[in-house]
C-alpha cells in the first residue's frame, strides 16, 4: 500500500471557498437561481474569451448538450462515430433515434481514423461525431474535407479537449460544433456542467431555444426542446474557476511530464508525447501494456495497483461497440474495430490532477517498475 488514502485517477480541484461564498451572496440577494442569469451569462461570455471561440451556450451536462448539438442540427439517419469512447458519445445518438456506425481508430492516440470514415458513408449519413479522446486533437482537417465533400456536419465531442489548441487556433472552431463537458472528473468542472461551441448566432440561438424546452419567448415554442439550463451556482462557480485554469494545467504538464520521464525505459509499455503544435491540457494520462513485453496483463497490473491504493481507470474498455445496446450493429463486428479493441485492451489511465506529489508519482511508478 503506497498511501493510506486512495490516490484517484481524479480530484476535481474547487475555487476559493470564501470567494464562493460570495457569489452565493449575491445569488442569494437576487433571488435568480437558473434561466439565463446575471452570472450565466458572465460566464458564457468569459468563457468563449478564454477559450478563443465565438458563442458558447452553457448546458447542465456535456450528455445533454451533445444531445441537444444534434437536435439542432436536426442529425438523422446515421453517423459515423468512434466506438473508442465514453459512452455518452454513442449513446447520444441513440436517444436521438439514430443508428451508431462505428469506423475504427488510429493505433496511436485512438481517435477516429480519417481515412476509414469514407468506407463507412451510405445515402443515409447525416454526419459524423468524432471524439477528441484524452483531449488529444482528431485529425480535424481531414475530416472536415470529408464531410464538406459528402456534405456531412461534425460535431465533435470535445468533453476531453478545454482550452486544447493546435496551430494557435481553439480546437473547438473546427466541425459545425463542438461539446464540452464540464464534470468534476473534468480538466475544469462546474461540479456538472457542458457547453456547446457553435459557429454563428443564429445557431447559438437555436440552441439556446432547446435547451429552454423549445421557448423562443413567453408563449411560444418552436421545438421540442429539453431543459439542458445551467444553473447560477454552477456559473457562478465556473467563473471562479477561470481564474486558475491556466495554473491547474500547467501542474497536469508537470505531472505528465515526470510520469513520462519515469516511464521512459520500462519495456512493454507505451506512453503519449505531446502532438507537435498543439497546446495539450493534460486531462489524462493514459499508459498502453503490451503483454507480449510488460511481465503482467494490464489487468493484473490494473489490479495491483489498486491494490496498492492507486485508482487508475480502464478509460475506454470495453469498447462502446461490445455494450449490449450496441454490439448487434454490424458495424461492432470486432474485425471493424480491430485498432480500438487492442487500445481498450492495453490501456491503464494513470491518476492525474493538480497537486499530486513527485514522491507519490515516484512510487506509482516503482510499483510500474515491479521495485
Ligand atoms: N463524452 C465523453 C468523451 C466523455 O468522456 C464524457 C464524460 C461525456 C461525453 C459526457 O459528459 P457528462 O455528461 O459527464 O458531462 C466519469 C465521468 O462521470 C464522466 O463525466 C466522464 N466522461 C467519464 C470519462 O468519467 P465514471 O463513471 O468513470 O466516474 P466515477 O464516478 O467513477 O469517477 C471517476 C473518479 O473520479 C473516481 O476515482 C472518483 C473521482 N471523483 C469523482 C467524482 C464524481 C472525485 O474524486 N470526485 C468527484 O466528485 O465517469
Amino acid at each position: 500500500m503506497i498511501s493510506k488514502k486512495p490516490i484517484l485517477i481524479s480530484q476535481p480541484t474547487l475555487p476559493d471557498l470564501d470567494e464562493f461564498v460570495e457569489s452565493l451572496k449575491v445569488i442569494w440577494e437576487r433571488k435568480w437561481l437558473t434561466n439565463n442569469g446575471e452570472f450565466h451569462r458572465e460566464f458564457e461570455s468569459k468563457l468563449a474569451d478564454y477559450l478563443g471561440v465565438e458563442y458558447v451556450s452553457l448546458f447542465s451536462n456535456g450528455t445533454l448538450a451533445l444531445i441537444s448539438a444534434l437536435q439542432t442540427l436536426r442529425i438523422t439517419g446515421e453517423v459515423i462515430t468512434t466506438p473508442y469512447s465514453f459512452v455518452a458519445s454513442t449513446n447520444s445518438l441513440h436517444w436521438n433515434n439514430i443508428k451508431p456506425v462505428f469506423v475504427d481508430v488510429d493505433p496511436v492516440y485512438g481517435n477516429i481514423d480519417p481515412l476509414k470514415i469514407e468506407a463507412a458513408i451510405t445515402p443515409k449519413t447525416t454526419a459524423i461525431l468524432p471524439v477528441h479522446v484524452y483531449g488529444n486533437p482528431s485529425q480535424v482537417e481531414q475530416i472536415d474535407e470529408i464531410a464538406n465533400i459528402y456534405g456531412l456536419k461534425v460535431i465533435y465531442d470535445a468533453a476531453h479537449a478545454f482550452s486544447v489548441k493546435k496551430n494557435e487556433k481553439s480546437i473547438l472552431n473546427f466541425g459545425d460544433m463542438s461539446v464540452l463537458s464540464f464534470h468534476a472528473t473534468k480538466t475544469f468542472n462546474t461540479i456538472e456542467g457542458g457547453a456547446i461551441i457553435c459557429r454563428d448566432e443564429k445557431t447559438k440561438k437555436r440552441i439556446d431555444f432547446l435547451k429552454n424546452f423549445g421557448f423562443a419567448d413567453e408563449t411560444n415554442v418552436v421545438a421540442p426542446g429539453i431543459n439542458g439550463k445551467m444553473n447560477e451556482l454552477q456559473a457562478a462557480y465556473g467563473l471562479l474557476q477561470l481564474k486558475t485554469i491556466d495554473d491547474q494545467i500547467i501542474d497536469r504538464k508537470r505531472i505528465a511530464d515526470r510520469y513520462r520521464l519515469l516511464l521512459k525505459n520500462v519495456k512493454g509499455i507505451r506512453i503519449l508525447e505531446d502532438m507537435e503544435n498543439v497546446k495539450h491540457n493534460y486531462s489524462y494520462f493514459p499508459i498502453f501494456i503490451d503483454d507480449s513485453i510488460y511481465p503482467m496483463s494490464r489487468d493484473e497490473l490494473y489490479f495491483k495497483l489498486k491494490e496498492n491504493n492507486v485508482h487508475g481507470r480502464r478509460y475506454f474498455y470495453p469498447l462502446i461497440s461490445e455494450f449490449p445496446p450496441y454490439r448487434g450493429l454490424a458495424s461492432s463486428n470486432p474485425e471493424n474495430v480491430l485498432n480500438a479493441s487492442k487500445v481498450s485492451n492495453q490501456v491503464i489511465c494513470m491518476p492525474i490532477y493538480p497537486g499530486i506529489k513527485n514522491e507519490v508519482l515516484e512510487k506509482i511508478i516503482d510499483l510500474i517498475k515491479g521495485n
